[in-house]
């Protein structure tokens, strides 16, 4: 049996419209899970929305609707999104499912059950915009550290009991230091659990829009009690047999921006060593997009909209600009400068041509038939086909890490050698003086290019599938599998005359 992965991304608040943050952090997952599954994996991909709160129905009322009834419309936008972006989640969760209603409440009597969860009152700081508790020491200018407003909330509640857990936790990240990654962020949450924990309230009587705490119908439960959930009840924890929770649980991976990340390397594993569940493996925290330099936000007005960056530069152009531009886990700034140089140099200049060329000297030189590759190699033809086969170790390996930008850096680096060595070789001019040095060039230029598309599957889907179409691989020759040297392209496969698969993007000066 194929081996389980189990990644996800945060459940989005359904208080606004997507933007690029949410369609980065996902697609973030969607290349993993997608190489994941390349490489025989049996996935399960999750993504959702978080649709219970304070801020959500305040926004709600602000539309003037019903708290269910704006988010069945917000969410939707969400779920457009994974359609548009070409995402493969196996799954899209609503925490105003009943599935969801059952298991939240089956973790809060859990907690109950094993003596961590008192009655009391909360009295502090609250930001609404966070979903956040802050104590006064951590205000800043008498807002949150975010920069959100905060208000005063004094009422009774529930409370977890979070200053118990300190040096369990800390036992835990030294016993496991890839649990979050990058290392900064890691050393951040270690001195934040150093400095102490307090109980953390995990109820709210003040308005209405929550699950229910199970036998107390004036306590909603804290959102981020149930949003965390979402990742058990997804793989149907809360269901008779509990579905596929024994083979998924725990997670491979939580990824998430920074701004959560307290949420899932300290709330989180204290739920649930409390409740007795394993703990997830890895959390992952990735940097911030900034828009030319801006901090992004409604009140600017420059917020970019995901799709139409897609419609402006098309899909896998911008799937591959966001992995490739910022190194992950670092802050990045969007713009639209950098954006034309990564489609216009990486994609139709270094891909696009490279394979536009070989094809087309393939089938105006060779009617077609792709060569196979010589037994016997020269020297610096064995040197290029071994650094690529040498790929897939190198990028599985950064997969794990999740440089995802490093990863596409060292296959260009592999697509840029086989366009110096198109350019030494010039098989256009070895049609007349040495054939079979061109059928042989060809051939390995071919095989190059089968492995460059198989491995960018992850990041560019349609691009990819295009190319392995022209080159006439079938659906079933597109895994890990069948590259590395494991398999080659087909010698005498016949292909047909290739259309350019990444077009220059041309500035409208009309625009
Ligand atoms: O926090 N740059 O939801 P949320 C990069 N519901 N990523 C960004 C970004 C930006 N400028 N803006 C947003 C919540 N993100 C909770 C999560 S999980 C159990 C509950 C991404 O709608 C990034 O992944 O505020 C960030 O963590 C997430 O959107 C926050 O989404």
């Amino acid at each position: 049996m194929s081996k389980s992965y189990y990644v996800t991304t945060p459940i989005y608040y359904v208080n606004d419209k997507p933007h690029i943050g949410h369609a980065y952090t996902t697609l973030a997952c969607d290349a993993l899970a997608r190489f994941k599954r390349l490489d025989g994996f049996d996935v399960m991909f999750l993504t959702g929305t978080d649709e219970h709160g304070q801020k959500v129905e305040a926004a709600a009322q602000n539309a003037g609707i019903t708290p269910q009834a704006f988010t069945d419309t917000v969410s939707q936008n969400f779920r457009d999104l994974t359609k548009s972006m070409n995402f493969s989640n196996d799954q899209f969760i609503r925490t105003t499912e009943p599935r969801h209603y059952a298991a939240s409440q089956k973790i809060w009597n859990r907690l109950l059950e094993r003596g961590h969860i008192t009655l009391g009152a909360y009295e502090g700081w609250y930001s609404v915009r966070d979903e956040a508790f802050y104590t006064e020491t951590e205000l800043v200018d008498g807002k949150a550290p975010t920069g959100a407003p905060v208000e005063w909330v004094a009422e009774p509640s529930y409370f977890f009991n979070l200053s118990q857990w300190q040096d369990k936790l800390l036992d835990f990240y030294d016993a496991n230091p890839a649990f979050v990654a990058p290392e900064t962020r890691f050393n951040e949450i270690k001195s934040f659990v150093k400095g102490g924990l307090k109980d953390l309230s995990i109820s709210r009587t003040t308005f209405a829009w929550g699950v229910p705490v199970p036998e107390d119908a004036d306590h909603v439960m804290y959102v981020w009690l149930d949003a965390l959930t979402n990742y058990l009840t997804a793989i149907g924890w809360s269901e008779d047999g509990e579905g596929d929770f024994s083979t998924r649980w725990p997670a491979d991976l939580h990824m998430v921006g920074k701004d959560i990340l307290r949420f899932h390397a300290v709330y989180w594993p204290a739920f649930l060593m409390a409740a007795d569940l394993p703990l997830p493996k890895r959390v992952f925290a990735h940097g911030w997009w900034t828009n030319e330099g801006q901090k992004i936000s409604k009140s600017l007005g420059n917020v970019i909209d995901p799709l139409s960056l897609v419609e402006e530069f098309g899909l896998d152009q911008t799937r591959y600009f966001l992995m490739r531009e910022v190194p992950f886990g670092r802050d990045g700034d969007f713009s639209k400068s950098a954006m034309i140089q990564r489609v216009n140099s990486d994609l139709a200049n270094d891909l696009g041509n490279l394979s536009q060329r070989t094809l087309s000297l393939i089938v105006k030189n060779l009617d077609g038939a792709v060569p196979a590759i010589a037994s016997k190699l020269p020297e610096a033809d064995k040197v290029m086909l071994d650094a690529v086969d040498g790929l897939l170790d190198r990028v599985r390996k950064l997969f794990e890490e999740q440089a995802f930008h490093e990863a596409l850096r060292i296959i260009w680096e592999q697509i840029s050698n086989a366009n110096k060595y198109i350019d030494s070789q010039a098989p256009w001019a070895l049609k007349k003086t040495n054939p079979e040095r061109m059928a042989e060039v060809l051939g390995l230029l071919a095989e190059c290019i089968r492995q460059f598309a198989i491995l960018l599957q992850p990041f560019m889907p349609e691009a990819t599938a295009k190319l392995l179409d022209q080159l006439n691989v079938s659906s079933s020759d597109r895994g890990f599998d069948k590259i590395a040297g494991l398999a080659r392209l087909t010698s005498g496969t016949v292909i047909e005359k290739p259309s350019g698969v990444f077009p220059r993007y041309f500035e409208d000066t009309a625009r």
